[in-house]
């Protein structure tokens, strides 16, 4: 009788937490994000996510969708994707389409359908010769673009 209701509480417990489906995932993932080049440039890059699980043990079998927006309004996202990994870590192909802050909201699938989601704060700048956002000179204004990249 004893056990009856403890499975019988379980079966409750889990059914409450069903219903309110809040970002509590039942899986213990290690995500990391790493760029190349670093640091952060506008145009072609390469995200280095690391998957570990909660005992270290590389996760290579997940699924994993990039959402990359700016923290402004009127940007079309990025997305990008990719199926496996190798070590724990999945090497997506991006593109920072603009300079200034993105975040990157990084969506792994694991083989049992489980979902973790972890976002991160990108700060992307306009090219190698200008590292940083300096407004000394009062003016806030992004020079728009003007790098397309002399390769
Ligand atoms: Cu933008």
């Amino acid at each position: 009788m004893l056990k009856y209701g403890f499975l019988l509480f379980l079966i409750l417990i889990t059914a409450a937490g069903c219903r309110q489906q809040t970002a509590t995932p039942s899986t213990d993932l290690n995500i990391m994000l790493a760029v190349e080049p670093d640091p952060l440039i506008v145009g072609d890059a390469t995200l280095v996510i690391t998957v570990n699980d909660a005992s270290g043990a590389a996760v290579n079998d997940a699924k994993i969708a990039v959402r990359g927006d700016m923290n402004h309004a009127g940007m079309m996202p990025v997305f990008a994707e990719i199926d496996s990994g190798t070590d724990g870590k999945y090497r997506v192909p991006f593109e920072w389409t603009m300079a200034g802050d993105w975040i990157v909201e990084v969506t792994v699938t694991l083989a049992n359908g489980e979902q973790v989601v972890k976002s991160f704060d990108a700060e992307v700048n306009t090219s190698q010769n200008m590292p940083e956002m300096t407004t000394e000179n009062g003016s806030q204004t992004m020079p728009e673009m003007t790098t397309e990249a002399e390769s």
